[in-house]
């Protein structure tokens, strides 16, 4: 994208001040971020951000979701006296053509605009003490949003069906697009999979029986969709795209896949790869915190399964896109996908080898 064209399309939102540079921002996979800088002193600077559409089919969807629950959290801590609530709730910015609306359409291409965090930081990666703060904001994150007034979307469907995704890779797998299937190593990863398909299915069986509620989650809770301020405080939780109903086990595991992970999903060093107990621990206590208000037993006990759920999950996610030609996950050399689902094999192990310490911990926690 051109200067001119990314000037053009911010010329469509309701903005302070006039635009001075723009310039990419960020490592996501799936969207493409600008950070947007304004001239004037007092103006905030923005980020403009391209919704991937093949990834969210309904970007409509995504930002009504957005906006309902961006508006639901400034209220609550509106009321709860916060200061500094702009960097503590993301804000989008509307259309001057309809202040209702807060994303344009630009060449067949979704749009949006917020508010830049100033002073804020992201993370690859979490101590003890950051953990700890991102399990209790992950908490009271979906403890604010339990009494959200509307019924969200499924912005991405089956998102987290752990058997929607195995009956994907197996598609893939008839498929054969790349012809990687016979590979030995891929093989062996499948023999992997299918040991655990029962168990890792546990989660849809129990909200079928109606033991298990879904809730208003974020759906992606690594520990770079968070901000910190220089302090190491959570100030506020950031891509908000996946904010849907789902099993509370998302927001908990899915934190702990990136966040207590030794190295990052993608290190090829299989022996790098392990489960910091010293993290889960702290996010565990953090997130009990603010969410046991709340939580049923049966999501408590079942926490130290999720946190082997999403691991796992992720390995078929990769192991599917590697085989069905890297269509959903940027690469940078081919055995990228395939060396992501072994890093999250290798994660879901140490973390199968710890269950009964975890099993004791969270019981403590809630004792
Ligand atoms: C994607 O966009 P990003 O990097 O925050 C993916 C997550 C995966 C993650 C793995 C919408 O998240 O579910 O866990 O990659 N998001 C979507 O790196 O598929
Ligand atoms: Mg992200």
């Amino acid at each position: 994208m051109t200067q001119e064209e990314l000037r053009a399309i911010i010329a469509h939102f309701d903005i302070n001040g006039s635009v001075s540079e723009i310039k990419p921002l960020g490592e996501g996979l799936i969207n493409d971020t600008y950070k947007v800088v304004t001239t004037e002193q007092d103006a905030p600077d923005y980020v403009l951000q391209r919704v991937n559409e093949n990834v969210f089919p309904d970007v409509d969807m995504v930002m009504r979701n957005i906006k309902a629950v961006t508006t639901h959290i400034r209220k609550k801590l509106e009321e709860q006296g916060e200061d500094d609530i702009d960097r503590k709730v993301l804000r989008f910015v509307p259309l001057k053509e309809d202040a209702e609306r807060l994303y344009a359409v630009v060449d067949g291409k979704y749009w949006r605009l917020m508010v830049f965090v100033p002073d804020a930081v992201t993370k690859q990666a979490v101590n003890a003490e950051s953990s700890r703060a991102a399990g209790l904001a992950f908490g009271k994150f979906q403890a604010m949003l339990a009494d959200l007034p509307v019924q969200l979307g499924e912005t991405i469907k089956d998102f987290h069906n752990m058997e929607f995704r195995l009956q994907q890779l197996k598609e893939a797998i008839a498929k054969d697009a790349m012809g990687r299937v016979k590979e030995p190593q891929v093989q062996q990863m499948l023999r992997e999979i299918e040991k655990r398909e029962y168990e890792m299915c546990k989660a849809e069986r129990m909200g079928r029986e109606g033991v298990l509620p879904k809730r208003v989650c974020h759906c992606d809770t690594k520990v770079n969709n968070m901000m910190f301020d220089k302090r190491d405080n959570v100030l506020c939780v950031i891509d908000l795209d996946t904010v849907m109903p789902n099993f509370v086990f998302s927001d908990y595991g899915d934190f702990l896949r990136t966040g207590a992970n030794f190295v990052s999903e993608d290190d090829p060093d299989m022996r790098a790869v392990g489960f910091n107990m010293e993290i889960f621990k702290a996010f565990t206590e953090g997130y009990l915190e603010s969410a046991k208000g709340f939580l049923t037993p049966v999501e408590v006990e079942n926490l130290p399964y999720a946190a082997s759920l999403f691991p796992y999950m992720q390995c078929v996610r990769f192991l599917w896109d590697y085989l069905s030609g890297d269509k959903y996950w940027k690469v940078q050399y081919p055995q990228h996908n395939y060396i992501r689902a072994n890093n999250q094999l290798h994660l879901l192990l140490s973390i199968e080898e710890h269950l009964p310490e975890m099993k004791e911990f969270v019981a403590r926690c809630v004792q």
